[in-house]
């Protein structure tokens, strides 16, 4: 087997090393029938950075489809965002729960 121009180890070896991407983690919002449409949109707005349009847009999506995703992170950054909704609700007396799963 050769290793002449064209082989395309060079390439294989760019996107393999310098340009991998870190591991995604989706951060997913559940429905339920007894948190206020506005208490999500607050959540989107003030743990994800979302604009109210984009907040009431994921949150409308969450509450017709049973599932959504707030946003999509490294593993820690994920983990965080979902401990601050759970605390949120907890605080609130909500169930809104958030999980994290691999993107
Ligand atoms: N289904 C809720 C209601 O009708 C609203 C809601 C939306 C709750 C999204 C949770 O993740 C959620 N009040």
């Amino acid at each position: 087997m050769s290793d002449k121009a064209g082989s395309g180890v060079k390439e294989r070896q760019k996107s393999e090393t310098k340009e991998r991407e870190p591991t995604l983690y989706h951060v997913v919002l559940l429905n339920d029938d007894y948190t206020p449409m506005m208490f999500v949109v607050d959540v989107l707005e003030d743990v994800f950075q979302k604009p109210p349009a984009e907040a009431y847009s994921i949150m409308m999506q969450v509450h017709v489809n049973g599932r959504g995703i707030a946003g999509s992170y490294q593993w820690e950054i994920a983990e965080t965002k979902a401990d601050k909704v759970a605390a949120l609700a907890r605080d609130a007396g909500f169930p809104l729960k958030a999980t994290v799963e691999e993107a």
